[in-house]
């Protein structure tokens, strides 16, 4: 009966949370292996939902972890960086644990280059991991509409 309350309580806070924290974000990545074998190199595109303003961030963190496999990993944040001199673009490497279907948590507290609107948000992206071509989360040159499952 407590847990019942509490989540209660969770989900009014979440449905709360646009209100009190301005701008929701939205978030748009690209990853290429970075080199190393599970390292990948992610650019990440942040936008004000409403207004898709770029979006400036204080602090921008990933955190990768597969959807099929709770708790089976345990990866530490990594934080991006700013990309230059454009606006609402960052670059984060990953290492992941194995190829197959990741869930990346991005979050991210900063305000929109405009207006300068507050956005803190936690977006979730996932994406298919493996040894060929990717791109926008599609694998390149792969005969078939999606990328197999594990
Ligand atoms: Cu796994």
């Amino acid at each position: 009966m407590a847990i019942r309350t509490t989540s209660l309580a969770l989900a009014l806070a979440c449905l709360a949370w646009p209100a009190l924290a301005g701008e929701r974000a939205a978030a748009k990545v690209a990853c290429a292996p970075a080199g190393e074998a599970l390292a990948w190199s992610c650019t990440i595109e942040v936008t004000a939902r409403k207004s898709g303003e770029p979006v400036v961030a204080e602090s921008l963190s990933v955190k990768a972890d597969m959807p099929s496999m709770p708790m089976a990993h345990n990866i530490p944040p990594a934080s991006a960086m700013p990309m230059g001199d454009m606006p609402g673009h960052y670059m984060a490497t990953i290492e992941l644990e194995m190829h197959g279907e990741w869930a990346l948590a991005i979050e991210v507290d900063g305000r929109t280059a405009g207006t300068g609107a507050r956005v803190r948000d936690r977006v979730i992206v996932k994406q298919e991991f493996g040894s060929g071509e990717m791109q926008g989360g599609h694998r390149l040159g792969s005969g078939h509409g999606a990328a197999p499952k594990q």
